[in-house]
């Protein structure tokens, strides 16, 4: 079976040929259609995480259920899903308490894929830039037959984590004013999240005009370009000089944090996104807290419940109430996948798809 191996950080992925175990009990294979490009991939790639390697990387895929091991109830052969990323035990101290995106499992997944003996690891316990994989039945969600399931991909990271920002972590009310800070496979989904929740400005942020016009697109009703113009400033002037009810940061950036945070209103909400270095650190004054009443707000994974989520988005989708096809700029071959990110680091693309069918 062909994956995609990160063997050294800051070195291109190899294809290789890797063999998979049989899904043993609770765990289901899958024969991957598309997995997303996603920048936290490349993040694993460039910068030093605590993800080990030699790894398989890739979060964002849908596929075809082809076998099940024992015990398996929730999925069968044929079904069409969409896999969550990281661990979803449903037994620990946060699933039960309906935050899966914060599980904390007892125990980590069994080794999966090998090559010569050797343990391959599995990205967030799902590995999709492979022909297929291996995973529990609890990282895959059933979802509709007739949704395209390549377009349904980005639904397993970028469009449940920017939508889930906006509708289940923030939870924006209409009229609102909201800003968006990093319009890229991500920062687009919040967007049209914002847009969805009938948010009345939608106020996009980016360094580059072609991120800016995906953004339009997406709904944003205001673009600044943060290379040319102060952010701050322009947000303070759309807002009647209040600023706004909410902003996104979805970059990862200490420095594009605090814009957020002082973006927004006396009262305000900002909430980070973005995936920082793990050594970066933020400075806020504490004062404003207090004075400014403003809320700084952390978010994982859209703050999600994938099996309830997911449905409904693709329903959304089905519905024409939200776009996927328009963030699909460029689809590549498993053996183009280094040619994929460097499209995403060079900015060309809203979001790039894997081909893997
Ligand atoms: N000001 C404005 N925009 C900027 C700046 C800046 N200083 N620097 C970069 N940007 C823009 C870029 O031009 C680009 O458009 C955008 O920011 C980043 O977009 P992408 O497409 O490169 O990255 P995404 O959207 O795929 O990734 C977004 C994150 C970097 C936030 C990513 O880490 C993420 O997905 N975080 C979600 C958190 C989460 O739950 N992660 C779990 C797995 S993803
Ligand atoms: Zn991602
Ligand atoms: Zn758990």
């Amino acid at each position: 079976m062909k994956a995609a191996v990160l063997y050294e950080r800051r070195t291109p992925l190899v294809i290789d040929d890797l063999d998979l175990a049989s899904p043993g009990a609770g765990e289901v294979e899958v024969r991957l259609v598309a997995s997303g490009v996603c920048h936290s991939d490349l993040h694993h790639i460039q910068r030093d995480t605590p993800t080990i390697l030699p790894v398989v990387l890739g979060h964002e895929g849908a596929g075809i259920v082809t076998a099940v091991g024992p015990n398996v109830t929730r999925v069968a052969p044929g079904d069409h899903v969409i896999i969550a990323f990281g661990p979803k035990c449903g037994e620990c101290y946060y699933c039960v308490r309906g935050m899966p995106y914060l599980c904390t499992p007892a125990r980590p997944a069994r080794p999966r894929l090998f090559k010569n003996g050797q343990v391959i690891n599995q990205f967030l316990e799902v590995a999709t830039y492979a022909e297929r994989t291996v995973v529990s039945e609890k990282n895959v969600v059933k979802i509709r037959d007739d949704a395209p399931l390549a377009v349904c991909s980005l639904v397993a990271c970028g469009v449940t984590t920017g939508i889930g920002a906006v509708i289940n972590t923030a939870r924006v009310e209409p009229g609102s004013n909201v800003v968006v800070i990093g319009t890229g496979g991500v920062g687009l989904n919040v967007v049209q999240g914002a847009r969805l929740a009938g948010a009345a400005r939608i106020i996009a942020v980016d360094v580059r005009d072609n991120k800016l016009e995906f953004a339009r697109a997406m709904g944003a009703t205001h673009l600044i370009n943060a290379a040319r113009e102060d952010v701050v400033e322009r947000v303070r002037a759309l807002t009647g000089g209040y600023g706004a009810d909410y902003a996104f940061e979805v970059i990862g950036n200490p420095a594009t944090i605090n814009q957020a945070y002082e973006s927004i209103r006396k009262g305000g909400t900002a909430v980070v996104v973005g995936v920082a270095d793990e050594n970066a650190e933020l400075t806020i004054k504490p004062v404003w807290l207090m004075r400014q009443a403003k809320t700084l707000m952390g978010c994982a994974y859209g703050s999600a419940r994938p099996q309830v989520d997911f449905p409904r988005i693709v329903d959304l989708y089905m519905e024409g109430r939200i776009k996927l096809d328009e963030l699909i700029t460029r689809r590549f071959g498993l053996d183009e996948i280094n040619e994929a990110f460097r499209a995403m680091e060079a900015g060309e693309v809203a979001r790039g798809v894997i081909d893997l069918a």
